[in-house]
């Protein structure tokens, strides 16, 4: 099992606090597609992803990067107990969505560069440590159930 100190946890809760999940949420997903163009696959359904500036301004993407972040606030809430908390969305990105999950990887470090661009003071090398701790915490709960 995954142990979080004291430290940590406040490292986490702190950023959290300030995060606006909207914002970041859209722009994470965003930069995801921008940077990764090969993850666009997924999202078909979503309409112009043709260019950054599509992207970006593309309503559904804002909405699902909100979703997402979202869904990522629980891991803060449940840091003891990610593989439950995340073992319904496991299965529905394996088997619904067949996403692989080293996409989750990918969007686990592309968050932490909109968070560090965010809260550049706050952003110590012991922040980004657990913040990295964190998300690579969350892209194996959510590859938990891949069979
Ligand atoms: Ni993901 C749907 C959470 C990473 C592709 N995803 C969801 C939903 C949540 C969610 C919540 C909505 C589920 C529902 O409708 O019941 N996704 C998360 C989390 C992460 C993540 C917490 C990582 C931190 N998802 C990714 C990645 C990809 C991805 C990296 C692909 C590159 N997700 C999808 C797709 C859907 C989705 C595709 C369905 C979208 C739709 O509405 O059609």
């Amino acid at each position: 099992m995954v142990h979080w100190t004291a430290e940590e946890k406040q490292l986490i809760t702190s950023i959290w606090s300030k995060v606006n999940v909207e914002e970041c949420g859209a722009e994470a997903l965003a930069r995801l597609l921008i940077v990764y163009p090969w993850t666009q696959r997924f999202f078909e359904s979503f309409g112009n992803l043709s260019s950054p500036t599509a992207i970006t301004g593309n309503p559904k993407v804002r909405a699902h990067g909100k979703k997402v972040l979202t869904s990522f606030g629980e891991a803060v809430k449940n840091l003891e107990n990610l593989k439950t908390t995340y073992s319904k969305l496991s299965e529905l990105h394996c088997e619904k969505l067949h996403v692989d999950p080293e996409n989750f990887r990918l969007l686990g470090n592309i968050l932490i560069i909109v968070l560090a661009a965010h809260f550049t003071k706050d952003f110590t090398p012991s922040c980004q440590a657990t913040w990295q701790k964190l998300v690579g915490v969350v892209a194996h709960a959510l590859a938990h159930k891949y069979r």
